[in-house]
């Protein structure tokens, strides 16, 4: 028998073709003349997907009949249709777990960044202002704010663990209450009213789009602080421009956009906006990681018919598998 034909639709971190070599054959799609007749041609062959952030919907599945597994690179995989793969018997996973400190440093330091005004403060020492006189005192302080997590699960933990020594309190908001130490609040203005950062890393998606709004973003308040790390759908990206314009909020931090790589225009106008081109997971070690477990999802798949780490939608399918 040959070796399994994996598909990439698009180009991917390095580490994912290298983990494969030798164990399956390669279609990488972007790369082809022709994609629609490799699709055709290979339709009955391809047997699993490896991807990053390309759409997977139901046309697309549907067009490979063969394939019984997508091996998503991220923890977020709102860009593939994780129900409908369920239906048609195609197991989805992702990539939990390996990314979560390096997200929640990124959180971190994006926090301290709006909080503090840095990186406006060093593209005033750049522009030789400090010479003519000091940079100007920051209103806000980090010390004993409030912060509010949009969704607390693994990286969620991993910051609330890290704002702690800052003396920072941890309050959030889940649809359901966890079992964990922190206030709970059954709605998100509640806890926007009552806390001073928004902390956003819910996962993204239609059943999450627009909840952070004006009307929680009223909440949140004058000196209040936005900080996203998960997806921009998550944000009324229009709303949180006006919220920035006219003081309805202090700042936002912001490593993800609605339309991305596309910047909202306002946001490139707003001095209390910092803005950070979607690195959250992005150093070599973390990104060589994400695509180990990648390679191993499919790798475990073609051994012995099981997924490593399958999302939560697939959850049914898999125990079928393994039954
Ligand atoms: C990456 C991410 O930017 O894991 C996620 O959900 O958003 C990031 O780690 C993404 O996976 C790049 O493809």
């Amino acid at each position: 028998m040959g070796l399994p034909v994996v598909l990439m639709p698009g180009p991917m971190n390095q580490s994912v073709a290298a983990g494969l070599a030798g164990k399956c054959e390669l279609i990488r799609l972007w790369e082809e003349s022709d994609p629609d007749a490799v699709l055709a041609a290979r339709k009955d062959e391809i047997v699993a997907i490896a991807t990053g952030g390309t759409r997977i919907d139901r046309a697309f599945l549907e067009r490979l009949p063969a394939v019984r597994i997508v091996a998503s690179f991220g923890v977020g995989y709102d860009q593939i249709d994780a129900t409908t793969a369920a239906e048609l018997g195609v197991v989805v996973t992702n990539t939990p777990g390996v990314l979560d400190d390096e997200v929640a440093d990124t959180a971190l330091g994006l926090l301290l960044m709006t909080v503090r005004e840095l990186s406006r403060a060093e593209r005033y020492l750049r522009a030789g202002q400090w010479q003519e006189r000091p940079y100007p005192l920051t209103k806000a302080t980090l010390h004993g704010r409030r912060m509010g997590i949009l969704g607390l699960g693994r990286i969620g933990q991993a910051i609330a663990d890290r704002v702690a020594p800052f003396g920072v309190s941890v309050a959030y908001h889940n649809r359901r209450r966890k079992d964990v130490a922190f206030r709970y609040y059954p709605t998100l203005v509640e806890m926007a009213h009552d806390v001073d950062i928004l902390m956003i890393v819910i996962p993204g998606g239609d059943e999450t789009r627009h909840l952070v709004d004006a009307e929680v973003l009223a909440a949140l308040g004058p000196d209040g602080i936005l900080i996203n790390v998960a997806r921009g759908s998550v944000v009324d990206e229009a709303a949180l421009v006006d919220a920035l314009r006219d003081g309805t909020i202090l700042s936002a931090g912001l490593d993800v956009f609605e339309n991305e790589p596309e910047v909202h225009p306002g946001l490139l106008e707003l001095p209390n906006a910092v803005l950070l081109p979607h690195v959250g997971s992005a150093s070599i070690p973390t990104r060589d990681a994400m695509g180990g477990l990648v390679v191993e999802n499919l790798t475990n798949w073609f051994d012995y018919g099981l997924p490593v780490t399958p999302v939560a939608e697939s959850a049914d399918l898999v125990r079928r598998l393994s039954s």
